[in-house]
């Protein structure tokens, strides 16, 4: 086989483009041939990780889950792609570190964009919710969001587009010989 697999771990706030971008990613990487796999809210926390909610307990098992099952993924030759804000660096360490003991390659991403960006964009009406006190611990609002120091890859999306943010990954995947 020649494929390997690893995993790309983005992080950021909610609105932040990591789902865009990680769609993206896939689909890129699908159409080269690359068998990649992403993870999301919509097929893990409607599934395997439907017991959990948003208070910091919650979020550490969903993070703890989600890299397990992102370890499977890579370690069947697939590249997995994890979408979900894990805004805590010892959660986001803990995956590395599984990732790590395994010898498989683990790249974390930022996708950054300001407070004020992702507030202004808001498609889902969220962080209005949030800020009128209607979600409680709300990530950026309410709850703590832990902006990584050592990405891998740190991606400013207000700044780029998708097309670009894609390629940047890509750039790093090829100059660290991943794909
Ligand atoms: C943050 C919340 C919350 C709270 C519901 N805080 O923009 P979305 O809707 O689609 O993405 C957010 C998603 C975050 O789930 P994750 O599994 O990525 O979070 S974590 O990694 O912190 O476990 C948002 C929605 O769920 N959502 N309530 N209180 N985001």
């Amino acid at each position: 086989l020649k494929q390997k697999g690893f995993t790309i771990w983005f992080t950021g706030l909610s609105a932040s483009g990591k789902s865009t971008l990680a769609t993206a990613l896939e689909q890129t990487l699908l159409h080269s041939g690359i068998n990649a796999y992403r993870l999301d809210g919509d097929n893990i926390r409607f599934g395997l990780n439907k017991n959990l909610g948003f208070g910091p307990d919650d979020r550490t098992e969903n993070i703890r889950r989600i890299s397990e099952v992102a370890k499977l993924f890579a370690d069947s030759t697939v590249i997995a792609i994890t979408a979900f804000i894990s805004p805590y660096k010892a959660d986001r360490d803990s995956a590395r570190e599984l990732h790590q003991a395994a010898n498989i390659p683990f790249i974390e991403v930022f996708a950054d964009a300001p407070l004020d960006v992702v507030e202004e964009r808001d498609p889902k009406g969220l962080y209005r919710k949030a800020k009128a006190g209607e979600i409680k611990e709300f990530t950026g609002i309410s709850a703590p969001y832990e902006a990584p120091e050592q990405a891998e890859i740190h991606i400013k999306t207000h700044e780029v587009s998708v097309e670009l943010g894609v390629q940047k990954i890509l750039d790093y995947l090829v100059k660290t010989k991943l794909v």
